[in-house]
């Protein structure tokens, strides 16, 4: 099942807050198109070498091969600031597969701050298809920042201050 890559990256400005309802198709459960597969690491190799790798940023130690089955969700909440990588500097789950339409929200838990979340292609900071930023680095437990990933693709990110010890993510969106 090859990931299609309609356009080479999608430049996500700002925060983006929307309710995406149904975009993708989704039929409630049962959708009839194989989703119900399990998810490994080896579908999604570039996710895989994101995370594990330690020429770019860190291994983040929290990723065991698994991803997060979202696919179907209409939102899908990270933790930012989850345990990992020796204390709360990690994403929460660290890898997690979605369908397009899905809205993911970036929740910061207060630990281990302060944290930002970006995506950075054009920096060569992994083969990511999505580049955004949450901008400057926050603490607290209150912030929050929101993307939604409209086409299919792969979105590799990292917190910036913490890239060093293996704070990163990826998501697929199928
Ligand atoms: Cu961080």
């Amino acid at each position: 099942m090859a990931v299609q890559r309609p356009t080479r990256r999608q430049v996500l400005q700002g925060v983006l807050v929307g309710t995406v309802a149904g975009l993708a198709g989704c039929s409630g459960d049962g959708g009839g198109d194989g989703g119900d597969d399990e998810v490994s690491a080896d579908d999604y190799p570039v996710i895989d070498r994101w995370l594990t790798e330690t020429e770019l940023g860190g291994a983040a130690d929290n990723y065991d091969g698994s991803f997060a089955d979202e696919r179907g969700a209409d939102t899908v909440t990270v933790d930012v600031g989850a345990e990992g990588n020796g204390g709360a500097f990690a994403f929460g789950p660290a890898a997690a597969v979605v369908s397009a339409g899905t809205t993911v929200e970036f929740r910061w838990t207060g630990g281990g701050n302060p944290h930002n979340v970006e995506a950075l292609p054009e920096e060569q900071l992994g083969e990511s298809d999505y580049e955004f930023s949450s901008g400057e680095a926050e603490g607290g437990s209150g912030v929050k920042y929101t993307v939604t990933l409209d086409e299919p693709g792969i979105v590799l990110y990292h917190c910036e201050p913490h890239f060093s010890l293996g704070m990163k993510g990826g998501i697929a969106v199928e």
